[in-house]
């Protein structure tokens, strides 16, 4: 006679597990069916005899019609040591169970998959009640991507939308927590935005039902360049999940041990929470099966264990019983990974990941794919060129942009719609999309729709207490949710803030709300403590770049870890039309604003020039406007104004430069952006040098810590 353990209660015991040992998932269940050879008629079993397609294949069918040759197979991995069981839901998803027109069985296979799964796991804690086993109700990837496209032809085109995963996981995830597991796991995952998607419905059916389990994740690598099938690196996948605080993160599936260790490593390395582990027995050889056996692959693993790489363990394609008994024999008595301490730094991803910290240089947001803010780009967008609006973003990535800021509010457009649109086909260019995506809207709906198709950590661009606490904290939680960070606007109910202590005030109470009552982490939060034009005329307006560099101060020594941002180009505003002096008065704020502390700028990535590089007594002029140091200031600097643009103009003819040595030559082209001469320079660097290797770890590295240093320096 036995008392049945509670979820509650093992699940209590799970940490103290956790830190006593590696804990061991169970291995294939597929190639595990493939033995019994199954015919149509045994897949159908009797309820489902005249169903109008085929079902030989629908191997998650089989907890209702075969219950007892999966329970078998469970058993099996228990004997072999498993402690954790997958459930047998793999593609039980309404997605992919449209290929068995299916959809309306996706609920009643989970909760069978997962009652199934306790039952075996039942029968076993029965038996020793001092060895929990857990239940992990698996998610898989479904059939469809929804950051790749179906048609070569079509890049933006999509087969399936974050929506739609959203409500095919949720009726998966009830049905599975309503059968009874313990933790959920979202596993092979080829396409991060898919994961995105399980994840949030997740967060969201935790928050409506008011039960929170654990959730592991499992990504999967493809092939030798040690990215997913959605193009992402393993530390941008990292930071593309973190968000929900898994209980593991790890990967699985495509390739065997061998070729898998060095990103499991890398996985071991930078995340903060446990890592999972459960390869292929090899690569699929000719015949579609698996070569590794038991002993070579347990090798394997017990070398990763020792390494310190792992806390949970086990098998996928081609893994048998025997395979997770030799695992769990190799694993035995070696200890479980710790958890390294990793440093919260703000940390985004496109492709690549990028982490903003107090030791990174200042971070450009390109602008230009901005309808408001680019006539050029505005007009692409209304007239549908979308090719051509993708030109922009990758001319701002190729000048230094290191995020892209996308904006689409404009009147006679669908801003939604041509968010989507565009963010899609960015999605399908991986030289843009390897940069994170700034998603720039004042309408919430468009910011949603927006994060809806990055599968990298974005930025939502902005929210702010103007309609108060409610909306804010709402909104904030949802940007969590779908795994961005968030510009906070200095905006509230009484309007924007413009002197420094309004600005330090509305911050304040932001970051009170978001980090001590959202739980928001204060390394996700980017504050825009306005930047407002200046040179305008008007004598309210002249403190607005002091207002700001002090509000920066004064946020970045009270706020801990959070980051300011600004959009820069805004502070010339009234002298539109001289871009020369603009980027002169853009230099000059951005020296100040680095100074105080700006961690980033939204700006224009091609046309950023040095502060060094100002004639001195322009350089004297703006810094009178920017400073606000004499009341004739803006009347100064407009005298100048027209001389200015001419100079620029002359600036950018003179040659002077070209007689310089080669050396001198490529750090001047460097700092300056100039690419006219690069490969003569580069060619005539290299004919001096030794071996080309030379060029590169001289010269061109020269020149690039003069770059390191002017933009250290804030210049
Ligand atoms: N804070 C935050 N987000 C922002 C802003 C901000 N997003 C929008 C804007 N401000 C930042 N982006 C721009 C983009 C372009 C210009 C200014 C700010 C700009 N454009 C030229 C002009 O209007 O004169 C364009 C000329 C043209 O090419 O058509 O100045 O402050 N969080």
């Amino acid at each position: 006679m036995t008392t049945k353990i509670s979820r509650t209660e093992r699940l209590a015991q799970l940490d103290r597990l956790l830190a006593e040992r590696i804990l061991l998932l169970d291995g294939a269940m597929g190639t595990m069916l493939q033995t019994y050879r199954l015919s149509e008629a045994d897949y159908r079993g009797t309820r489902f005899a005249d169903w109008p397609s085929d079902l030989k294949g629908n191997n998650d069918l089989l907890v209702i019609t075969q219950p007892d040759i999966v329970a078998e197979i469970e058993r099996q991995y228990l004997v072999a040591g498993a402690d954790i069981l997958e459930t047998n839901t793999f593609n039980a998803n309404a997605i992919s169970m449209a290929d068995y027109g299916m959809e309306s069985l996706s609920y009643e296979i989970n909760v069978a998959a997962a009652a199934l799964a306790r039952r075996v796991s039942d029968e076993f804690e029965a038996s020793d009640p001092s060895r929990p086993r857990f239940v992990a109700g698996v998610l898989g990837p479904t059939n469809r991507t929804a950051s790749l496209s179906p048609k070569v032809e079509d890049p933006g085109a999509r087969n399936v939308t974050f929506d739609e995963l959203v409500d095919a996981y949720t009726v998966s995830i009830k049905g599975l927590l309503d059968g009874g597991a313990d933790l959920l796991m979202v596993e092979t995952i080829f396409d991060t935005l898919n994961a995105k998607a399980a994840l949030f419905a997740i967060e969201s059916y935790f928050e409506a039902n008011e039960i929170r389990v654990p959730v592991m994740i499992s990504g999967t690598i493809t092939d030798a360049s040690g990215r997913t099938l959605s193009g992402q690196t393993t530390e941008a996948f990292w930071t593309s999940m973190s968000h929900i605080k898994p209980l593991s993160i790890g990967l699985n599936c495509a390739l065997g041990a061998t070729q898998l260790r060095g990103y499991v490593q890398e996985l071991s390395r930078i995340a903060d929470t446990r890592t999972s582990a459960h390869p292929n027995a090899g690569l699929p050889n000719a015949f579609g099966e698996y070569d590794e056996t038991p002993e070579t692959m347990a090798a394997h693993i017990a070398e990763w264990a020792k390494s310190g790489l792992l806390n949970i363990v086990g098998g996928c394609c081609g893994t048998t019983p025997a395979h997770i008994a030799a695992i769990a024999g190799a694993v035995n008595g070696i200890a479980p990974r710790t958890i390294p301490h990793i440093t919260p730094l703000l940390r985004l991803s496109g492709l690549e990941p990028m982490a903003v910290g107090p030791d990174t240089n200042f971070v450009n947001v390109g602008e230009r794919t901005n309808v408001t803010g680019s006539a050029k780009f505005a007009k692409l967008i209304l007239d549908g060129q979308y090719n051509e609006a993708l030109v922009v973003a990758r001319q701002q990535v190729d000048s230094g942009a290191q995020i892209i800021d996308v904006n689409m509010d404009e009147g006679l457009l669908d801003a939604e719609k041509a968010m989507v649109t565009f963010l899609n086909l960015v999605a399908s260019e991986p030289d843009i999309s390897r940069v994170p995506i700034m998603v720039d809207s004042s309408k919430w709906h468009v910011i949603e729709a927006g994060l809806k198709c990055l599968q990298g950590k974005g930025i939502v661009n902005s929210i702010s207490l103007k309609e108060g606490e409610t909306e804010f904290l709402r909104q904030a939680k949802l940007v969590r949710r779908y795994g961005a960070a968030v510009i906070v606007m200095a905006f509230d109910e009484q309007g924007q803030a413009d002197s420094a202590a309004r600005k330090v005030e509305i911050c304040t109470r932001a970051y009170r709300l978001l980090v001590d009552q959202a739980g928001f982490p204060p390394q996700d939060i980017i504050f825009d403590p306005n930047i407002f034009a200046i040179g305008t005329g008007i004598e309210e307006h002249a403190r607005y770049a002091i207002d700001y560099f002090e509000a920066t101060a004064e946020i970045k020594r009270t706020l801990p870890h959070v980051k300011v941002s600004g959009g820069v180009s805004n502070m010339s505003f009234s002298f539109r039309g001289n871009n020369p002096l603009r980027e002169a008065m853009h230099a000059v704020f951005l020296y100040h604003a680095i100074r105080a502390g700006m961690d980033m700028g939204i700006v224009n990535a091609g046309q950023l020039i040095p502060y060094e590089d100002i004639p001195a007594d322009l350089r004297e002029r703006v810094e009178d406007v920017v400073l606000a140091r004499r009341p004739d200031a803006t009347e100064r600097l407009l005298e100048v104004a027209d001389t200015a643009k001419g100079r620029a103009a002359k600036a950018n003819d003179d040659l002077a430069w070209r007689d310089l040595p080669v050396d001198e030559r490529l750090s001047h082209a460097l700092v300056r952006g100039i690419d006219a001469f690069v490969v003569e320079d580069t060619e005539e660097a290299r004919l001096q040098a030794e071996k080309p290797i030379d060029v590169i770890e001289g010269p061109l590295m020269r020149g690039m810590n003069v770059v390191g240093d002017l933009f250290g320096a804030g210049k």
